[in-house]
């Protein structure tokens, strides 16, 4: 179906606590400002833009362990989620702008809570999998996955205000692409859980439209899954997204990011993105801000339709001389 009407709703999440850098927090503002909710009609979807949420201070929020924020991020997180739920049971595809990836715990749990069960597709030159006993750095944008991984539950600690979290993706059901800057841990993590991954080597070797070919194919291997797509900007090349916590060399051209969003928007099974770690303060110039904040609306347009080859009416007619 090349030509259903795509209903959206969009949840900006304005929350920077899941690493130390700050501005992230502006993305969902910077995105809207560029014109995506207008865009987004102007290809034919439905759009409704539930706001901002409200993220309140938490007091007295002590690392614990190497854990940086976690009550901060366990609230923000519990939050989103049932914000992401309100979006999917409306009847939309939920669109969340971040804000840092650690975002991707409610937006991913939320999602689950409305749907079966979802195939995940993590586009991002970070594996983002660290338990909080792996994490280097104690940044829980770097640990996402590693909540919401049923096979990892043994592995994670009791934290405050995580109580409301209960595992919603089976490992079988992750798909990577861009990975480029993955520590030791997750590495043993990714290959111990025999998790499917497309690195920049795979990229480079098979070419991106194998990559989605294949990266269908793993995750339409038994049944048709609703698809979660969490895209961090940083997945793409400094050079296309420089405004970003950790640009990191190597990584995804524009084109090779919006031929992942034609495909995935292709496969009609779409539910659920999230676009994370654009930070206007990590930019030198306008232009980074600029070049990062449209690239980011270019991928939500390719997920809702956009075609680069143009598209018309079904019932268009040529207007006669
Ligand atoms: C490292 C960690 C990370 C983004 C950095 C880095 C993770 N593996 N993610 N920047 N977006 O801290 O766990
Ligand atoms: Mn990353
Ligand atoms: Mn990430
Ligand atoms: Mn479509």
């Amino acid at each position: 179906d090349l030509h259903h009407q795509h209903s959206v709703g969009i949840i900006g999440a304005p929350f920077s606590k899941g690493q130390q850098r700050d501005g992230v927090q502006r993305g969902a503002d910077l995105i809207r400002a560029a014109g995506l909710v207008q865009k987004l009609k102007g290809q034919g979807c439905v759009v409704k833009d539930y706001g901002n949420l409200t993220f309140e201070e938490v007091p007295n929020d002590e690392p614990i362990g190497r854990l940086k924020s976690p009550r901060a991020v366990g609230r923000a997180n519990e939050l989103l989620s049932g914000a992401v739920q309100k979006v999917k049971s409306d009847g939309n595809t939920c669109v969340m702008l971040g804000g840092d990836h650690s975002l991707a715990i409610g937006s991913i749990a939320g999602h689950a809570a409305s749907r079966h069960e979802l195939s995940v597709l993590w586009v991002d030159a970070h594996a983002d999998i660290n338990t909080p006993l792996t994490t280097p750095t104690g940044n829980i944008h770097g640990q996402p996955l590693s909540y919401l991984i049923h096979e990892l539950h043994s592995k994670i600690p009791i934290i405050p205000n995580f109580s409301w979290l209960k595992p919603c993706v089976a490992a079988k059901d992750i798909v990577y692409i861009g990975l480029r800057d993955v520590d030791p841990e997750e590495h043993y993590i990714l290959k111990y859980l025999g998790i499917k991954t497309f690195s920049m080597t795979e990229v480079d070797r098979l070419g991106i439209a194998k990559v989605m070919e294949q990266t269908c194919d793993h995750m339409f291997s038994k049944v048709k899954k609703p698809i979660h797509l969490s895209f961090d900007i940083d997945a793409l090349d400094p050079s296309v997204s420089p405004a970003t916590g950790t640009p990191v060399a190597g990584g995804l051209t524009y084109r090779e990011g919006i031929y992942i969003t034609e495909h995935i928007c292709q496969t009609g099974l779409l539910s659920a993105v999230d676009i994370v770690e654009v930070n206007p303060k990590q930019g030198t110039t306008e232009d980074e801000i600029t070049s990062t904040v449209n690239t980011a609306v270019d991928l939500l347009l390719g997920c809702f339709g956009r075609v680069r080859e143009g598209s018309h009416e079904p019932d268009y007619k040529m207007p006669n001389p």
